[in-house]
């Protein structure tokens, strides 16, 4: 997206309603309180917070017989596939492929998407749908939509939905719970990050009746053991800069092509995480290949670099320790682009 889109933003003259979080929530939960048909999207190729976040306020308005549809966009060449470890959050058989998503939703609520862009092929129901509902934690999140429930402050996407549910007046219980859980529990890595809120949530959603060993085993703790075989390929292939970003340091390696097609997000996504483990570096890449020319870069961090502003400027976006980017081109160029981009940033 470009600084000149508008899609999701109200008509000249017309002023955004929702100056505050607060505002924005109550606005929120007031368009819900009301509404008849809902589409609730995720992010392109959605993690545990998106799906999480769209399918618990979907479980939530579905018990209040709205009609509830929970998709997310696709993107060319990318993994269009619900991951199979987040199937067993859909208790009610509330997602659907994006192209049987109505063409004008009465309204439209995007989870956890950094920017339009992120919504991949379903961003044009920006344009048709009567009111849009922004509920993210992005710090480089430009804001649209009608209704923006957007703060940077958030360790998850979920817990700004949880705060919608109360205004609702949605009693949490396991259904809902796991789905909050699943979000709560990956975006702050295994409450690593989470301050006291996040853990007071999580403690509320243990109340609740939420199964923590299970929902969390077969989202982060599970893959075929062939994996195991190609993680260590992966691996063998790691590089170590500790000259980059500005002396910090930066280890990143490549999963090809043919690694990417045979494995789910589930074994792909986790490759940083084992990098990100290299006491040498502040800065862990990985570089996936998503296309023959095209690549999906995960970036992690330690706090000592602003890896948002990072992505950002390689046209991509995130949070401060965790972030990524898509880029066309190749291998070596989008190194020498990430490297540029790390010394900009730590100058
Ligand atoms: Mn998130």
């Amino acid at each position: 997206m470009t600084a000149t889109d508008t899609r999701g933003v109200p008509p000249m003259g017309e002023p955004l309603r929702t100056a505050t979080l607060e505002a924005a929530v109550e606005d929120a939960g007031a368009v819900l309180r009301e509404a008849r048909e809902v589409v609730l999207l995720a992010h392109v190729q959605p993690d545990a917070d998106a799906l999480g976040s769209a399918l618990a306020l979907g479980t939530a308005l579905h018990r209040r017989g709205v009609r509830v549809r929970v998709s997310f966009g696709t993107t060319s060449g990318g993994d269009d596939r619900v991951p199979q470890s987040l199937r067993s959050l859909d208790e009610y058989g509330l997602l659907v492929p994006a192209a049987e998503l109505p063409v004008a939703p009465e309204v439209l609520v995007a989870c956890d998407t950094a920017d339009i862009g992120r919504l991949g092929s379903a961003a044009g129901l920006l344009d048709t749908a009567g009111t849009t509902i922004l509920v993210d934690h992005h710090a480089s999140n430009p804001g649209f939509g009608t209704i923006r429930v957007l703060d940077p402050g958030a360790e998850a996407t979920v817990m700004l939905v949880r705060r919608i549910l109360d205004v609702l007046g949605e009693p949490l219980d396991d259904v809902v719970g796991r789905c909050l859980y699943a979000g709560l529990a990956t975006d702050t890595v295994g409450f690593r990050t989470a301050g006291p809120e996040a853990h007071r949530l999580a403690a509320e959603l243990v109340e609740a009746g939420v199964e923590v060993e299970p929902l969390i085993r077969r989202i982060v703790d599970t893959h075929p053991f062939s994996w195991l075989h190609a993680l260590a390929g992966v691996l063998a292939g790691a590089s170590l800069e500790p000259d980059a970003a500005g002396g910090r340091g930066l280890v990143h390696a490549c999963v090809p092509a043919a690694v990417v097609s045979a494995f789910g997000q589930e074994e792909i996504e986790s490759v940083v995480g084992h990098l990100r483990t290299a006491a040498e570096a502040d800065v862990a890449a990985v570089f996936k290949q998503v296309g023959p020319h095209r690549w999906a870069l995960s970036l992690r961090g330690k706090g000592t670099v602003d890896l948002s502003a990072v992505a950002v400027a390689l046209g991509g976006g995130g949070h401060r320790n965790a972030s990524g980017a898509v880029r066309d081109g190749e291998l070596g160029d989008l190194r020498a682009a990430l490297r540029a981009a790390l010394d900009a940033e730590v100058r």
